[in-house]
This record gives structure tokens, C-alpha cells and sequence, in this order.
């Protein structure tokens, strides 16, 4: 979606351009299929949900499309206005992408008529897409323009931990300051980009963006398979169209959001409510897709259709995944999927997003004692249509997919000898007050010293034990190192294994859900993954962090010395637990 700036002119030919392209959108739709909701793009009105029994028990606004207000728009075409902008590469060199970013107050209109403040990356929800082929060097010129601090952090990506953007290894950019990243990118896949500063309310304020690294390799042969890069994220916006600040309202509704994390009750893809993409009948059509979403987890599916799972948070699988009915993205992951679109031309085939069953919990506040149980509504919330595919007839003979067995030369991590590191992820107990603390090993984050602090020498082999002793799901990310998923280990209360899940399908991740304990207190659900801390393409005196560190107050840092050389984030990617306390660090030295 784009913006504009606060302090921009607001043009009354912008407004006509606006009302012009509403027109112009309602006669587009009135010719093919109505949208199942029969919304005026004047009102805020409760989403078309897929199921008539609407269990969602929270209003949700949809509309058309949101469109952009500052008079740029160039078609009316759904499909140009849906692509997300690409930021200018201004270097000429052919190896080198250099792209300035500005993050300031914009407004943008999410409902026709309402203006809401957000924040933005150069006056876009989403922020730009950054595109880049393997081995280029990124050079990010960013400037800070919001009234507050923010860094920028490069999820998933392997980088030196000084352009991690990340608190254990950059101090944050002040308003008015700037800061260049610059760093090799060398594995191809979709990332993303965001603050982590504060990023519970800046991401959900609307800072995310997306970073391409292409693979001009394409040993898979998937270039000629159209695609979409697609955000999906929700918002919760307030009863004046604005950003609801995190942790406001009754205790009850406070504690709720710091245990189940904020939902938005807007989904937006790309910026834009329930937008429509074009797909050719018969041909096969790549979706790349990123749930930015502060803690909703995004569970796909396109009745009907088999989707094809062949990438993730680190690239492309080994070997694809077919034959599934739906794909589940918790916060912060990826996931690339072909779907080969069927139908008349004209039908718009509608994505949904699915309720999953992930320890949501209910909260009561009886005579100062604060009680947690199960939301009954757990999994069960009605299915809402994300974004939707509009079949036009194709030009060419319906087209084979024929994936090559193995889409991507991935070696598991060799884990004999391999140290185990065992985190355990908890919450403290909930008081009358609205406090709640998220933990890992019995600390939160500003608690912790170096000594809590995990470590790993370069090149060295771990196993982590990712123990989740909680009610709810925790959706685990690592800055900077891929990891591979071993296998699910639950235990009863008295400690006995009651299930072992063995490994998915092998790709490089960054994300992983770890589920949540499988019965009373005491139980547990142990995610064990390997990591390789070896440092690629990055000089081992870049490996090690040199900025300021935060979680160790008053460090003197020095590379390679521990206890002074910063680190890695670890942490949960419900961005309300992250700032709870759910992140920790692991120190990498020689
Ligand atoms: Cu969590």
C-alpha cells in the first residue's frame, strides 16, 4: 500500500483519482464474480468469513482493496496494483545492490475515508522489496525519521552480527541518525526485514519489508513459473482506524494479549485487504509467502487445490512436499508453494486463512486470583478469505509441472559428538496486577548476564534441545545460523515419552514452532534441532559482534573474548513473548 508522507499535501486531485479508481474497481467486479461480501468501500464492515457460523468472537473490518492515496496510481489493473514496490537499486556496479531506506511516520488509508498513522519504509505498507542475486552486496543506506529508536534486522539472513540490527550487537539508531548495512547475500530464498527495537509495536505499526535473493542458478528450473511475493500479516486497529498501542484496556484484556499475543482484526496481504491476483487456468503459479504477523500463525489453503510445498525459511527443500491441503506459517516464517489454478475463466478462487489449534488461552480474575484455561475457540475459528485468485484462460497448452527429484543439494548437519545446549521455554504465574513474565531457562531477557547465556565456539556442531514447558505454541527463531529440525520428543508429567515425531522433510530453517506441552504441568514438548555455527562466507572476526550490548550492561566488547562479544538473539517470534522476556543470546567466540 502506499502512502503518504504526514507532513505531504494532501491534493485534491489525489482524491479524485481515488474516487475514480473505486469506480472503477466496483465495475471491474460487478462484471465478473460479486465478492462474497457485500461491502461499501465507504463503511467498515464485519469480514465475509467462509463458514456462515461465525465463531471469530472479534468484529473483523474487510474491504475492497486498499488503495493508494497519494495520486500515483497507474492502472487499474488488481494485478499491478498488488505487487509490492521494488526499491531502486541507485549502484551501478553489477554485483552491488545499494538502496537507501527511510523509516518515518506516514499515513495510510486501510478503510476508505481513514486516515491511520503508521510507520513505514519509504512510505509503503509493506516496505519495498529488495531484490538481489546470490553473492551480491547489499548496501542498505537507512535513516531513521521516527520519533523514536529502531534498528533493522535481516531475518534469517547470514550476516556479520554488527548488521544484525539486533540489541546484543547494535545500539539502537537514534531519530534523525543513519546507519549503513552492508553485507554479502549468499543463500537464495525470501527473507524479510523489521526493527528490533521495540518490535512488538513497531512491526505492527508497519515496518516490514522483504528481501529477495534470486537464484540465477535455478538448477530447479523455476523461473518460468509466474510468481507473487506475498505478506501476510493482520492489524488491530481501533474504532478510529488507528493502530491500538499494545497492552491497553481491562487487566483481563491486557493479560490476554501478553499470554496469546496481539491479534489484528484487519488481515491484510501485501498492504491491502483481501486483494485478487490474475492466474492462467492449467498453468502453474508460485506463491512466496511471509507471515510478518506479530503472533497470528497463517494456516493457507485454496479448496480444491493441491498445494505443492517446495521452499521455506532458508531456500528450497531438498525434495518438494505434494499432495497437501494446506500450509502453516507461524510468525516469522516462509513458505513457497505452487498451486496449479483450475476453474472457468473469471472465477475467483478465494485463499483462506485457517484457524490452528495453538494453546489459546482464556483468562478470569476471581477475588484477586488470576486463572488461565483453554479458549474453547481454540482451532475453531471460522475461515477468513485472504487474498484471491481471479482464472483468466491461459495461452498455451496446460503446462506440466515436472520438479526435479531433488529441488536442492541440502546435507544434514552432522550431529555426532555434537554439543547439547537444552533451553527451556516457560512463563512466570499471572498476577491481579497484569504481570506476566515469558522466560527461557527461568529468566527473561533483561535478567539475563553472560553467564546465562549460551555459547558455541566457530565451527562447532550444537544440538538444542528447545524445551516448551508451557500451555501455548512458541514459534522459535535464531538470528544469523540456519538450523535443521531432528525430531519432537513429548513427555508426560512424571517424564516418560509418550511420542516422538520424527524429522520433517530436511530444509534450513530459521523458524520452527515448538508445540505446546501435551498435557497438565509438567509435561513437555521438546524440539531438538542441530546447528552448524560455522561462518560461511563471513571472516571469523566479522562472525563476532562489536556494538554495543545491551544485555551486558556496561560490556567492554571485545571480539573473541567471552563475555564480550556480543551475540546472537534467540527468541520467540510472538512478538508480545519476545518482549515479555522470551529471548536469550548465544555467544560465538574462537
Ligand atoms: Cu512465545
Amino acid at each position: 500500500m502506499e502512502s503518504i508522507s504526514i507532513d505531504s499535501q494532501y491534493f485534491c486531485t489525489s482524491k479524485f483519482l481515488f474516487i475514480l479508481f473505486i469506480l472503477l474497481i466496483f465495475s471491474a467486479c460487478s462484471t465478473s464474480n460479486p465478492p462474497e461480501s457485500s461491502s461499501s468501500p465507504s463503511q467498515l464492515v464485519t469480514a465475509s468469513v467462509v463458514d456462515d457460523d461465525d465463531k471469530t468472537g472479534i468484529e473483523l473490518r474487510h474491504e475492497e482493496a486498499a488503495v493508494p492515496i497519494d495520486g500515483t496510481v497507474q492502472s487499474t489493473s488488481a494485478t499491478a496494483i498488488f505487487q509490492p514496490t521494488v526499491a531502486e537499486d541507485i549502484n551501478p556496479a553489477a554485483d552491488i545492490v545499494e538502496v537507501n531506506l527511510e523509516a518515518k511516520v506516514s499515513l495510510v488509508e486501510f478503510s476508505s475515508d481513514v486516515l491511520s498513522e503508521v510507520y513505514t519504509y519509504n512510505g509503503t505498507i509493506p516496505g519495498p522489496l529488495i531484490k538481489t542475486k546470490k553473492e551480491d552486496m547489499l548496501i542498505v543506506n537507512f535513516t531513521n525519521n521516527l520519533p523514536e529508536p529502531t534498528t533493522i534486522h535481516w531475518h534469517g539472513l547470514q550476516l556479520p552480527a554488527d548488521m544484525d540490527g539486533s540489541s546484543v550487537a547494535q545500539n539502537p539508531i537514534q531519530p534523525g541518525a543513519s546507519f549503513r548495512y552492508q553485507f554479502k547475500v549468499n543463500d537464495p530464498a525470501l527473507f524479510w526485514y523489521h526493527p528490533h527495537v521495540r518490535s512488538n509495536e513497531q512491526v505492527e505499526k508497519g515496518l516490514a519489508g522483504t528481501l529477495l535473493v534470486a537464484d540465477e542458478d535455478d538448477k530447479a528450473n523455476l523461473r518460468s513459473i509466474p510468481e507473487h511475493i506475498l505478506m501476510l500479516d493482520d492489524i488491530l486497529l481501533d474504532n478510529n482506524g488507528q493502530v491500538q498501542p499494545a497492552f491497553v484496556g481491562s487487566i483481563e484484556d491486557i493479560l490476554l494479549e501478553k499470554i496469546n499475543g496481539r491479534e489484528g482484526n484487519v488481515f491484510l496481504v501485501n498492504g491491502q485487504q483481501r486483494p485478487t491476483i490474475q492466474a492462467e487456468i492449467g498453468q502453474p503459479l508460485r506463491l512466496r509467502m511471509v507471515n510478518i504477523a506479530n503472533t497470528r500463525f497463517m494456516d493457507v489453503s485454496i479448496p480444491g487445490h493441491e498445494l505443492i510445498r517446495i521452499g521455506g525459511d532458508g531456500g528450497l527443500l531438498r525434495t518438494a512436499q505434494t499432495g497437501l491441503d494446506h500450509v502453516t506459517l507461524v510468525s516469522g516464517e516462509r513458505a513457497d508453494i505452487i498451486v496449479t489454478p483450475q476453474g472457468e475463466a473469471g472465477t475467483l478462487l478465494p485463499v483462506h486463512w485457517n484457524d490452528v489449534e495453538r494453546g489459546w488461552h482464556s483468562i478470569t480474575i476471581d477475588n484477586g486470583q488470576v486463572k488461565m484455561g483453554h479458549d474453547p475457540l481454540d482451532g475453531k475459528r471460522a475461515s477468513v478469505v485472504l487474498f484471491q485468485i481471479e482464472l483468466i484462460p491461459s495461452q498455451s497448452l496446460p503446462r506440466e509441472l515436472n520438479l526435479p527429484s531433488r529441488l536442492n543439494e541440502i546435507k544434514p548437519i552432522r550431529t555426532r559428538n555434537a554439543t547439547v545446549t537444552t533451553l527451556k521455554f516457560g512463563h512466570s504465574a499471572p498476577t491481579a496486577t497484569g504481570e506476566i513474565s515469558f522466560t527461557i531457562n527461568g529468566k527473561k531477557f533483561s535478567e539475563l548476564t553472560s553467564a546465562d547465556a549460551p555459547d558455541a565456539r566457530i565451527d562447532e556442531t550444537q544440538i538444542w534441545d528447545l524445551v516448551n514447558m508451557t500451555g501455548g505454541d512458541h514459534p522459535f527463531h535464531l538470528h544469523g545460523f540456519f538450523f535443521q529440525v531432528l525430531e519432537t520428543i513429548k513427555k508426560d508429567e512424571a517424564g516418560n515419552i509418550i511420542e516422538v515425531i520424527p524429522p520433517p522433510p530436511l530444509e534450513n530453517k530459521d523458524m520452527v514452532n515448538l508445540p505446546r506441552r501435551p498435557g497438565p504441568k509438567g509435561s513437555t514438548t521438546t524440539v531438538r534441532i542441530a546447528i552448524d555455527f560455522d561462518h560461511g562466507e563471513r571472516k571469523s572476526s566479522d562472525i563476532l559482534a562489536n556494538g554495543g550490548v545491551p544485555a551486558i550492561v556496561n560490556a567492554d566488547v571485545q571480539a573473541g573474548v567471552k563475555g564480550h562479544s556480543g551475540g546472537w538473539l534467540f527468541h520467540c517470534h510472538i512478538l508480545e513473548h519476545a518482549d515479555g522476556g522470551m529471548m536469550s543470546f548465544v555467544e560465538i567466540w574462537k
